[in-house]
């Protein structure tokens, strides 16, 4: 079986885009490639965090996935910090990478213009330490959103650059898209994203799904209820899409079209649907997140075998490198 990467970091809890754009990927990848994934805990540092949120935080980031979907007992689940040949590796393909092409990546203008004070060398070498976190494993596959394709592509080039001077020791990665690699924010204008208040979190309750569906933005040309919208401009049909059966995109977008239902109408649907997507893993999530000798337990087993597979790629790198 070819071995497959992914990861999440533990900067919130885990929201409708993270689920659409990669886990329920994840999960049905499950079988078919040797599956690890990990909480990148180093990656969440390179942006202000609270130190004494911190351990919660990944508990909670594997608690989210495991009540999503991820069954410990078909892949790895570990810490990032808990195996320190990460960023080992990651010094090294510091070395093979080009600043040019780290300095054009989106996520670092992003971030570094959105914390402007912060802006560190950490958040600059994200893609390297992302590389590292791959090819440690020899990762082959590599599951994300559409957010993640640049990185993946600098990947490759990265590994390309240290086999040209070393032989053929790292995999190429590739990228593998979710069938809806880019789940847009509440806002309507930005990805929905975990650090900017535009998401749907796994856990939300009934209230707080309609607090937040209520005023989101919907097709901005239908002003009054008799006007018909067109379904295609606007962010709640494309949510429809994730979860709604094809009997209520029917219904909803003859409704709409011809200004037969309105937008409060049309959320409603959408809230149920949200709803019963997430109300299970919610409930697994309140039982996990009592249970936590078992999910430590996950965790530390998982960080066991993986130390074993970094170490033998650390000690290939270093012997090919003459370390
Ligand atoms: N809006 C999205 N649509 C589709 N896929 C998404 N992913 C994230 N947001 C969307 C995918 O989820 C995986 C894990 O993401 P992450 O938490 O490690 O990193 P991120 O992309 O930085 O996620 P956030 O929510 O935007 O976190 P913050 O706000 O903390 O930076 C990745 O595969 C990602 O593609």
């Amino acid at each position: 079986m070819k071995r497959l990467f992914s990861g999440i970091q533990p900067s919130g809890t885990i929201h409708i885009g993270n689920y659409f754009g990669a886990i329920s990927n994840w999960i049905k990848l499950l079988g078919k490639y040797d599956c690890i994934f990990c909480i990148v805990d180093y990656h969440a540092i390179t942006i202000p965090y609270d130190k004494d949120m911190m351990q919660q935080r990944i508990f909670e980031a594997a608690v989210d996935n495991i009540s999503a979907g991820l069954d410990p007992e078909k892949c790895k689940i570990f810490v990032q910090s808990h195996v320190p040949e990460h960023t080992e590796l990651a010094w090294i393909l510091s070395c093979f990478s080009r600043m040019g092409e780290l300095s054009r990546m989106t996520q670092f203008k992003q971030k570094s213009e959105q914390h402007k004070a912060h802006a560190n060398c950490g958040l600059y070498t994200y893609p390297v330490l992302q590389t590292a976190d791959i090819a440690i494993y020899k990762g082959e596959v590599v599951p994300v959103g559409e957010d993640q394709v640049q990185h993946i592509e600098l990947a490759r080039e990265i590994v390309r650059n240290f086999n040209t001077a070393f032989g053929d020791i790292l995999p190429e990665p590739a990228e593998l898209l979710s069938p809806t690699p880019r789940i847009m924010g509440l806002d309507g204008d930005n990805k929905m994203s975990k650090s900017m208040n535009n998401h749907i979190s796994l856990t939300e309750t009934d209230e707080e799904l309609w607090k937040k569906l209520a005023p989101a933005k919907t097709d901005t040309n239908r002003q009054r209820l008799k006007d018909p919208g067109d379904p295609a401009k606007c962010n709640m049909f494309s949510y429809h899409k994730l979860v709604s059966s094809d009997d209520e995109l029917k219904q909803v977008t003859e409704g709409c079209t011809t200004a037969g239902i309105g937008c409060f109408d049309c959320k409603k649907i959408l809230c149920k649907n949200f709803s019963e997507l997430i109300r299970p893993i919610r409930d697994k999530k309140e039982k996990l997140m009592k249970d936590r000798d078992y999910v430590l337990n996950v965790l530390n087993d998982g960080a066991e075998s993986c130390r074993k597979i970094a170490k033998e790629t650390m000690n290939e790198v270093k012997k090919a490198m003459g370390l």
